[in-house]
């Protein structure tokens, strides 16, 4: 219950897109947002506001009448990693494929070298102004998975930095373990024995904090079904949930394994059949679609979009930023290439950012939608309609950010405008 006699912070003149089911962008034309303890207390039409709440609102705040979303939600991410990979960008338009690379040692392998040899600060370094990137466009929330130290030691390291992230900036992390992302050197030839390395180092992480899912890469590269499903029942013991990187090269079965585990999200799905499609709608999986790792690697064939919407599977938007397949950070831009690639419409995306990403991040209840009980999370942005954050690509229309109840917009766009007209030459 909120203390009634607490200061609540009315923020009025918003066109919402709420993204609550049941209308089109859950719109509400002339809304207003009481915030409390970093919470939404009330969201409706401002005729509707209350008098009671808006005699306790001590601060109150125009929006301007900018459409206001829920902060975006960034459900898949590789964010922390050592170096880059440029040069196999080079040696694919050159006409190697990304599984060349990755079986002639190049590919996770190579970033997994840069990675451990990185120390925590520089890896800190450089993962903080991508977050900021991210954060810039409207993300308050970001998934952060390991998966490129592959040992106990340098697997906490990458977690512990996705956490301080969490902590020092206005941007709720989620932290997934992803020691199954690839075989490292020192198990070449053994992957089972890597595997139940991999479980029995998980408990320690678990101790120290660092992990909130478990994640793991099942595909003819990486790992097999059986291998995956040890690491899901290391997770379901230490009653941690589970995501999948699922039929994203090839169809391994994947997503009907990780649904049988409740799985929060299967992931890419690109050579996703009718059995998964199933298997995740009855287990009520999110599909998270990543168009920056299909534009990337100029993948040809596409999720079973239109199944998976006629099977009433949720489906989110992810930018899945790595060096490897992804090295975008923009999560706006992926809304358009989730229209222009995938043929989802503005809304599907928009959704897919906000209301299905915070569920593939067992956030469904907190975060995702403008409604009262969750997080006041919420940007303003320069768009007449909403529809219009899936059509521009290369400008950034955010105008104001809160989170947690906390107009943060200074912090983020300091990022982006650390020159003003004052300071340029
Ligand atoms: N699938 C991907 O697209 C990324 N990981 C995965 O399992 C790629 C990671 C990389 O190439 O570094
Ligand atoms: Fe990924």
């Amino acid at each position: 219950m909120t203390d009634p006699s607490a200061a609540l912070t009315l923020w009025r003149d918003a066109r919402l897109a709420t993204m609550q089911p049941g209308s089109a962008w859950g719109w509400i034309e002339d809304g207003a947002l009481l915030v409390h303890d970093g919470l939404l207390r009330w969201v409706g039409p401002a005729r509707e506001l209350p008098a009671a709440w808006a005699a306790q609102a001590i601060t109150e705040h125009s929006l301007g009448n900018a459409v206001v979303t829920p902060g975006l939600v960034d459900c898949h991410s590789h964010l922390v990693y050592g170096g880059h990979r440029a040069h196999e960008f080079e040696l694919r338009l050159a006409g190697a494929s990304y599984e060349q690379i990755a079986r002639a040692g190049g590919g996770i392998q190579s970033t997994v070298a840069a990675t451990r040899n990185t120390d925590e600060a520089a890896l800190y370094a450089a993962a903080l102004p991508r977050a900021r990137a991210l954060m810039a466009e409207g993300v308050t929330t970001l998934e952060i998975k390991s998966g490129y130290g592959l040992s106990a030691e340098h697997e906490a390291r990458c977690l512990r930095v996705a956490r301080r992230l969490g902590c020092d900036l206005p941007l709720t992390v989620r932290c997934t373990s992803l020691a199954a992302h690839a075989l490292p050197p020192e198990f070449a030839g053994r992957p089972d024995a890597y595997i139940d390395a991999a479980c029995a180092w998980l408990p320690g992480l678990v101790e120290q904090g660092l992990v909130d899912a478990v994640d793991a890469f099942c595909d003819h590269i990486a790992f097999t079904p059986d291998q995956t499903r040890r690491m899901f029942d290391t997770a379901r013991a230490l009653g941690l949930p589970v995501k999948l990187h699922a039929e994203q090269l090839s169809n391994q079965h994947g997503a009907a394994l990780a649904a049988g585990y409740q799985a929060l999200s299967c992931d890419h799905l690109e050579h996703l059949d009718d059995a998964g499609i199933q298997a995740m709608a009855a287990a009520g999986t999110v599909a998270v679609l990543l168009p920056g790792a299909f534009y990337f690697l100029r993948e040809t064939r596409l999720p079973p979009i239109a199944a998976l919407r006629e099977a009433g599977v949720p489906i989110a938007i992810a930018t899945d930023h790595n060096p490897g397949s992804s090295p975008g950070l923009s999560l706006l831009l992926m809304l358009n290439m989730a229209c222009t690639l995938m043929r989802l419409t503005p809304e599907e995306a928009l959704r897919g950012a906000t209301q299905h990403a915070a569920r593939a991040l067992g956030l469904g209840a907190s975060h995702g939608q403008l409604e009262a009980g969750l997080a006041a999370d919420f940007v303003a942005w320069d768009v007449d309609h909403p529809r219009e954050l899936a059509y521009w690509f290369g400008r950034n229309p955010c105008r104001r950010i809160v989170r947690a109840g906390v107009d943060t917009t200074a912090f983020n766009t300091a990022f982006t405008t650390a020159f003003t007209p004052d300071t340029l030459p």
